[in-house]
């Protein structure tokens, strides 16, 4: 389903008046105005394919209604996304959950809703049919070579359909680990891991990134072989230039600092991207911003004191990418939600005076310095991401629109109540 331009028209004109109000109050206090719509007209975050189902607990999954259940169908709810907050510009494939079969169907497609391919990601988490060997004992860090064999030509296959696509990344996650003390040797283990992605990052093409990203425990509840950003860091700066830490926000443990691990990973010019989410306990992968906003809001004034030091560009620089599945929400609703946290928490970044708050640090005042962060996180910049999409040509307010133009009713319409989700 393609939305009408004409609906989200419609919806705008209607919307015009109490948004132009809102809008023109913030505007006289902000300075830089059109710089900050400007970057946040810019900023796209991805949207993983495996997000579009309902997620599932180890206990069971609750289906969706009208889910997508091929990979057409992943982009066009993809594209309905970005046709209504013009944020959600790129798709990032799992494989082998999204195959593309027909590879110029899925291109041409792609073009045709406006949407990029981001980060492709392997899988060697799951034993697939037809698989020679098992990962129940790891993949790249696994005791036997031909086990590592196996995984590091998966992890080849992953790319070239990247390639073909026009994906400028893969992002490597490993469920490698352990549960039982003494069920591993530590070094060798990271080891045979870092050897196996010298083996991948050979075939990365030259204008590629190759992302590492951690997780300190599940699916293994003792050790993780990739357990921190230490031990990504050390793999990225052992592979090379073009290999990058990837911050999982659901993947500390709790009470991490995190945005302290995105100061310094910047400092070393070796934080490659981000998976968003929310998490109280563990990696619960909730909406983003949903349970600690302000956490989110002070990663990203990290992340733009680093990018700006660096003359990075926020937009294209990093890879920005949701990453949250659950049981309970509209997918597609909750999606909005995720892509709307992420940008309130980047306008309110943007909105730090840098310059004062530097002065306040060398000057030990912590009284302003609070005052200066909390300043810019209390503001409510809702009319400006309101205003950034008026002027993208997509919808004042997204959520309200899907709703009520019942846009899941038409997606149950074309494609029945029960379809099939990854169950992840
Ligand atoms: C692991 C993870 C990783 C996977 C995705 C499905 O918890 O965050 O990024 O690829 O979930
Ligand atoms: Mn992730
Ligand atoms: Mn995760």
């Amino acid at each position: 389903m393609i939305l009408d331009k004409q609906i989200i028209e419609r919806h705008n004109n209607d919307l015009m008046g109490q948004h132009n109000k809102k809008f023109q109050l913030l505007a006289e206090e902000i300075s830089g105005l059109n710089e900050i719509l400007n970057k946040l007209q810019r900023f796209q975050i991805a949207i993983p394919s495996w997000a579009l189902g309902t997620g599932g607990t180890r206990f069971g999954r609750f289906s969706g209604r009208g889910e997508p259940a091929t990979l057409e169908q992943k982009l066009e709810d993809v594209g309905l996304l970005h046709a209504l907050n013009g944020s959600s510009g790129a798709i990032s494939l799992h494989i082998p959950w999204d195959i593309p079969r027909d590879v110029q169907h899925i291109k041409q497609l792609a073009t045709d809703l406006s949407l990029s391919f981001d980060a492709v990601n392997s899988n060697t988490f799951q034993d697939q049919p037809q698989q020679k060997y098992s990962y129940k004992y790891g993949s790249l860090h696994h005791v036997d070579p031909r086990v590592r064999q196996q995984a590091v030509e998966h992890n080849i296959e992953v790319m070239q359909y990247g390639v073909e696509l026009g994906s400028k990344a893969l992002t490597i996650w490993l469920a490698d680990g352990s549960s039982f003390p003494g069920q591993l040797n530590f070094r060798d283990s990271f080891l045979n891991t870092l050897s196996s992605m010298e083996e991948i990052y050979k075939h990365l093409p030259a204008d590629w990134k190759l992302f590492v990203e951690y997780k300190a425990f599940e699916p293994f509840f003792y050790s993780t072989t990739i357990g921190d950003w230490g031990q990504s860091l050390l793999l990225a700066n052992k592979l090379g230039p073009k290999a990058y830490t990837l911050v999982d926000l659901g993947h500390h443990l709790p009470n991490a600092n995190i945005e302290q691990i995105v100061s310094l990973l910047m400092m070393e010019g070796k934080l490659g991207g981000f998976h968003f989410n929310d998490s109280k306990y563990a990696d619960d992968d909730l909406t983003a911003g949903c349970i600690k906003p302000y956490q989110l809001f002070l990663i990203f004034n990290e992340l733009i004191d680093g990018m700006d030091l660096r003359g990075i560009d926020h937009a294209t620089g990093l890879g920005w990418m949701i990453d949250a599945s659950h049981n309970m929400k509209d997918p597609l609703l909750d999606l909005l939600q995720s892509v709307e946290a992420i940008k309130i928490a980047y306008a309110q970044a943007l909105l730090v005076d840098r310059v004062a708050l530097r002065k306040a640090q060398h000057e030990n005042d912590i009284i302003t310095a609070q005052e200066i962060l909390q300043g810019a996180f209390r503001t409510d910049v809702r009319p400006l991401l309101a205003e950034a999409r008026y002027r993208e040509g997509a919808a004042i307010n997204p959520l309200q629109l899907f709703q009520k133009e019942s846009l899941r009713e038409e997606l149950v319409r074309e494609r029945g109540e029960h379809s099939v989700g990854t169950g992840l």
